[in-house]
């Protein structure tokens, strides 16, 4: 036949446009996928942009950390801040060797004669998760206890309360642990804190 039978043709058209609405459909599906990926991805970017707020941790003439113990993601800053009128060190060790950390190793940290003037610093952060003990040199020293574990004792000589300066950082993801940090740690200067 020259002329073509339209029949089949005219069936296929109908087949394609009772398809189409669902293609669309789909299509629309996929172009929500889309979006809502790309919200994600953007949501996480721009997290990674900010990164989580230091947590701070502060000494004066009490000669001990304000905060002894806190908690901060891999990667999150740990900020030691000196608001005492004297020096002090930090470092951090093995209790199981006493050995010293080679890289948690912060020289002494200069004081300050008080609020307006030069605060000295340190910051670390920590790529793994797990506990990271640590010591202020100037005012404590290494003892190896019962049990063979090395703790942190009050040097011979220096003043401050009856505990040794030293404190202990746990690294860790958990958001529980990340939530209960001391209030104090939110803030860089304690204004009220300085002195010694
Ligand atoms: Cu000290």
């Amino acid at each position: 036949m020259s002329v073509p039978d339209p029949g089949p043709c005219s069936a296929m058209m109908t087949i394609e446009t009772a398809r189409m609405p669902k293609e669309n459909a789909m299509n629309r599906s996929a172009l929500a996928i889309g979006l809502a990926t790309a919200t994600l991805f953007g949501a996480s970017a721009a997290s990674a942009a900010a990164p989580p707020k230091p947590v701070y941790i502060h000494m004066n003439g009490a000669n001990e950390f304000l905060e002894r113990l806190v908690f901060v993601r891999p990667g999150q800053k740990v900020v030691f801040v000196n608001e005492d009128t004297g020096a002090h060190a930090i470092l951090g060790y093995s209790p199981q060797t006493g050995a010293a950390s080679k890289t948690f190793d912060a020289p002494a940290l200069a004081g300050t004669p008080g609020k307006g003037h030069k605060v000295h610093t340190y910051s670390i952060s920590f790529r793994h998760q797990g506990p990271e003990w640590y010591y202020c040199p100037v005012h404590a020293e290494l003892a190896k206890a019962p049990g063979g574990v090395w703790l942190p004792k009050v040097r011979p000589g220096v003043h401050g309360f009856g505990t040794p300066m030293a404190g202990l950082i746990i690294v860790t993801t958990d958001p529980a642990l990340l939530k209960d940090n001391p209030a104090t740690s939110a803030s860089k200067i304690l204004p009220g804190y300085f002195g010694g």
